[in-house]
């Protein structure tokens, strides 16, 4: 084999007096990135339109769109009465800074479209400052007439906090409905 030894060798010796350190520098950089372009397009997407989001607690509104939980068709916000916090410096869930959430609250049963389940949900108005006066929904799902009490949303929930001014209302996931109970 002394002459493979022979040719290999010559070879590497002929490549390395035609080829400076730098242009081979420059080649190995050039495939690496041509490289990189061949294998860019074959990178996965998300082409899931937020359905892991929803399967998580997020979820959309009606189907075919994105969710925007800044619009009242929004899913979790089927039984609300109030203006969105999400269009008043807070979101969905949480109240906008110098608010704090209601003591008490209104549960309503909201389906979610991304997975078909429903969930119950707690309405709970953000209090301590003038009403926010953007994105009044005024859903209602399941409410009922003020003489049944228990199943009326039109109310100020924040009438049990110090401060009970009202500003905005928010929408949290607490449970999975149980079918028949
Ligand atoms: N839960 C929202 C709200 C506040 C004041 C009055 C009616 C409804």
């Amino acid at each position: 084999m002394k002459w493979f030894d022979d040719w290999i060798e010559r070879s590497a010796r002929r490549v390395a007096c035609s080829t400076s350190r730098r242009s081979a520098l420059a080649r190995v950089g050039k495939a690496l990135l041509a490289g990189s372009v061949v294998a860019l397009p074959v990178l996965p997407f998300d082409r899931s339109g937020g359905k892991a989001h929803a399967a998580a607690g997020g979820g959309g509104s009606a189907k075919g769109k994105a969710p925007d939980d800044t619009q009242c068709d929004y899913w979790r916000y089927c039984a609300i009465d109030g203006f969105l916090c999400s269009c008043c410096g807070g979101s969905a869930s949480t109240c906008p800074p110098g608010t704090e959430p209601s003591k008490v609250g209104w549960i309503g049963t909201c389906r979610n479209p991304a997975d078909g389940r429903d969930y119950l949900i707690s309405y709970n108005d953000c209090c301590g400052k003038i009403s926010c006066g953007r994105c009044l929904c005024n859903m209602n799902l399941g409410e009922r007439p003020g003489y049944r009490i228990s199943l009326h949303n039109d109310v100020n929930w924040c009438m049990a906090n110090d401060n009970n001014m009202f500003h905005c209302t928010t929408s949290l996931i607490v449970g999975i409905a149980q079918p028949g109970k």
